[in-house]
């Protein structure tokens, strides 16, 4: 069976997502497309990248993500490090001619976006983008019914994406609440999760109308440069405080191209609020809602329903719904973050290995969600509605 040598530059919180993907995909999909190995990790020091091979299980570790890049044993670059360093290792990795993923949201904005799409149409390598949530079997399922037809015309889409984790001014000021590397804050972070399933499920946007708030204008600077989340408090009168610069939280509206309109919310302040990332879908002929603190369950109210028997009944994703097959044989049995990503890993090295095969989301749909974000941020600078369309050069 063939094998594909990955270099997986970042060792942290993805970083272990994507390893486990890794050792446990031929085990859910067999026969695997490719065996993924995992070749070199990168991390930016020795001791972390070292830490990382022997905990992640690669082969090899570096502190030089260029010299993995170059390795013609390499096949697949994997970008699992913060925002701003996606674009130039992306760039880097087409123009040696190896595939790609890139961990979300693809870049900074939607300038570096494009550079990273030129480079991978002009090398002819696969790309992905790791917006996993789309392979949640609830999310895939709702789908499937759209196709269908099974909910008729879509006319409204109502999306959130709500968490807690930075909701206390005492957690610190991590990487993501910071511009130069993160981009945008909310928005960017978990928003465009958000945006990613309303184009998946109900078609391009076209038009934002966006309000942003920061709540919390400054929080203590991190100590031991670790990014636990939140998790580990950093309070004190003579703790040293950083300015935040980007949005606590956004709220848009949201035109689709097919006429349907619909709202997306993110939030990392909503107290009670852990990974609340939900979707409502009203059609003219039913509505879905899925809410992925419940991700084995979709939601379905049919407008052929008995009149008796009104309301939204749980269906659970098993055997016979979307990669059924590959997972556990008995409904809600339970799925995790882990197999969205184990499939994310399966869909990305199938289309490596199948010449004609794309895998969705790749960079092109990166690109369209960073001009979605930024048309956000213009539309709640503004205070008025933006055409994404007109962003694009
Ligand atoms: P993290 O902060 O936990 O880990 C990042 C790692 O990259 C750290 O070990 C850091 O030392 C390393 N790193 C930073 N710069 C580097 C460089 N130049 N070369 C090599 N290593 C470098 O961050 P996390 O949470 O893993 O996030 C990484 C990316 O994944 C971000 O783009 C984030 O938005 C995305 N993400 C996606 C999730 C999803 O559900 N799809 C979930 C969490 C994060
Ligand atoms: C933090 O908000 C975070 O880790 C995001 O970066 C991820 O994209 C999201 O899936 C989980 O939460």
């Amino acid at each position: 069976m063939k094998k594909l040598n990955v270099g997986m530059i970042g060792g942290g919180f993805m970083g272990k997502a994507h390893s486990l993907a890794y050792a446990a995909m031929p085990m859910f999909f067999w026969p695997a497309p490719a065996i993924p190995h995992r070749h070199t990790v990168v991390d930016v020091k020795e001791e972390l990248a070292k830490d990382a091979a022997a905990r992640l299980g690669f082969e090899h570790y570096s502190t030089d993500w260029r010299e993995v890049v170059n390795n013609p044993e390499i096949d697949v670059i994997d970008i699992v490090t913060p925002n701003n360093t996606h674009a130039e290792i992306a760039i880097a990795a087409a123009k040696a001619g190896k595939h790609i993923i890139s961990e979300k949201p693809l870049a900074l904005g939607a300038a570096e976006a494009k550079e990273m799409l030129e480079a991978v149409k002009a090398a002819g390598v696969k790309h992905a983008v790791a917006f996993n949530y789309r392979r949640t079997p609830a999310v895939a399922l709702a789908k499937k019914y759209i196709q269908e037809g099974r909910i008729g015309e879509i006319l409204s889409f109502r999306g959130t994406y709500l968490q807690d984790w930075s909701a206390d001014p005492n957690s610190p000021l991590s990487w993501r609440f910071q511009k130069k590397i993160a981009g945008s804050g909310a928005l960017g972070d978990i928003g465009t999760h958000v945006v990613d399933f309303a184009r998946y499920l109900v078609g391009e946007i076209s038009d934002v109308n966006a309000l942003t708030r920061t709540w919390i204008p400054e929080r203590p600077l991190q100590t031991g440069g670790i990014d636990k989340l939140g998790t580990v408090k950093n309070s004190g009168a003579d703790v040293p405080k950083g300015t935040v610069d980007v949005d606590d939280e956004v709220i848009t509206m949201v035109k689709f191209e097919n006429g349907a309109i619909g709202t997306i919310e993110a939030t990392r302040n909503a107290w009670g609020r852990n990974n609340f990332l939900t979707f409502e879908i009203h059609g003219t002929k039913g509505s879905l809602f899925f809410n992925y603190e419940n991700r084995d369950e979709l939601q379905v109210s049919f407008s052929d329903d008995p009149s008796d028997a009104k309301g939204f009944r749980t269906v659970y994703t098993g055997p016979a719904t979307p990669y059924g097959e590959a997972l556990w044989p008995i409904p809600a049995l339970g799925i995790g973050y882990g197999e969205t990503k184990i499939i994310e890993t399966h869909d990305f090295f199938k289309a490596i290995v199948e010449e004609d095969t794309q895998f969705s989301p790749n960079f092109n749909d990166g690109y369209r969600i960073e001009l979605i974000a930024d048309a956000i941020l213009e539309s709640a600078e503004k205070g008025q509605w933006v055409n994404v369309n007109e962003l694009e050069e």
